[in-house]
């Protein structure tokens, strides 16, 4: 056979993949929350920070696509310390990531898992991400080889927190910084959306964990310290009295409580140079 080739061809150039472990990174930082911080200067010092808080690598093809999903109410202040120090860190982890923050809106009682479930189910309505990361918004990594990615195993990132001697408070502990794939999120139905209040929904997560027959997957005690800004508890956020029972039964109530029961109203949504704002109804205690 004959072929006959064009003169000219024009081939999409596709981006590298970026490489497994960043050459970007630096190891320890110094994390300190008595620095002043100002968002505009902080806007100014990310300009490849799109809006929305969207950012992925410009030189090779980023390997996940990263939801970071920050539960809120009323922290502002501590806010502007996560964007100012998070930013500059998830940039150098080459991840494609925005930053989504779920602020639960009204005074009813606090409901963080519920807030995560909204935040899973709102950024997979902009964008294609498969992983999500799940933050306090008072937590601040202190290692940047501490990964905001994904893992065969559902990810456990604060593992070495100041407020706990930069250790685990115990072994089953699944608070503050988390990371689950679209695949590991949806096999334990999401979390739970029946927690009001302080406390326990950490560990019903973790028990959906186990439940399906996944483990915890976790950095080292070094490269895992972190900070959690000093704070009282919050106005609407009391200890859940429910809480011991609630974590007693998960196995018999994950199936019909998670991602598949979530209803909630979406109020406003904000874009922000730094994040994306979305202020839902969560409902009430039931
Ligand atoms: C611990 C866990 C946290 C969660 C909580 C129990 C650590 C480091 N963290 O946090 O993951 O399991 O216990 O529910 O152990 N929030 C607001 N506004 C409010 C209330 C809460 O924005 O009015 C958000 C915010 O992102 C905050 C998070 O919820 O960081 C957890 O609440 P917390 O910081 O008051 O609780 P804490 O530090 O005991
Ligand atoms: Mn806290």
């Amino acid at each position: 056979p004959t072929y006959s080739i064009p003169l000219t061809t024009t081939v999409a150039r596709e981006l590298p993949r970026c490489a497994e472990i960043s050459p970007l990174l630096r190891g320890p930082l110094t994390i300190d929350f008595n620095v002043h911080v100002n968002l505009t200067e902080d806007i100014k010092a990310n300009p490849k920070v799109t809006e929305g808080g969207h950012y992925k690598p410009s030189d090779c093809k980023a390997l996940q696509k990263v939801a970071i999903i920050i539960p809120f109410r009323n922290r502002d202040s501590h806010l502007k310390y996560w964007l100012h120090y998070m930013h500059p860190i998830l940039q150098r982890q080459q991840l494609d990531y925005g930053v989504y923050v779920i602020n639960q809106d009204g005074d009813n009682t606090f409901n963080r898992a519920k807030l995560m479930n909204i935040g899973y189910a709102e950024s997979l309505k902009e964008y294609d991400y498969n992983c999500f990361v799940f933050s306090d918004v008072d937590i601040v990594i202190m290692d940047d080889k501490n990964l905001y990615r994904c893992f065969n195993q559902p990810r456990h990132l604060s593992v070495a927190m100041d407020k706990f001697g930069f250790g685990l408070p115990y072994h089953q502990y699944f608070g503050g910084v988390s990371a689950l794939s679209k695949e590991q999120f949806r096999r334990i139905n999401g979390f739970p959306n029946t927690y009001w209040g302080w406390g326990g929904e950490d560990d019903d997560i973790y028990n959906r964990i186990v439940a399906k027959g996944m483990s915890i997957s976790r950095p080292d005690a070094t490269t895992g310290k972190c900070r959690m800004i000093k704070h009282n508890r919050d106005e609407k956020n009391g200890d859940n009295p429910k809480r011991f029972d609630l974590i007693s039964r998960t196995r018999h109530t994950m199936e019909k409580d998670g991602i598949n029961s979530l209803s909630y109203k979406v109020v406003k949504k904000e874009k922000f140079p730094l994040y994306v704002k979305i202020t839902v109804d969560a409902g009430i205690p039931s």
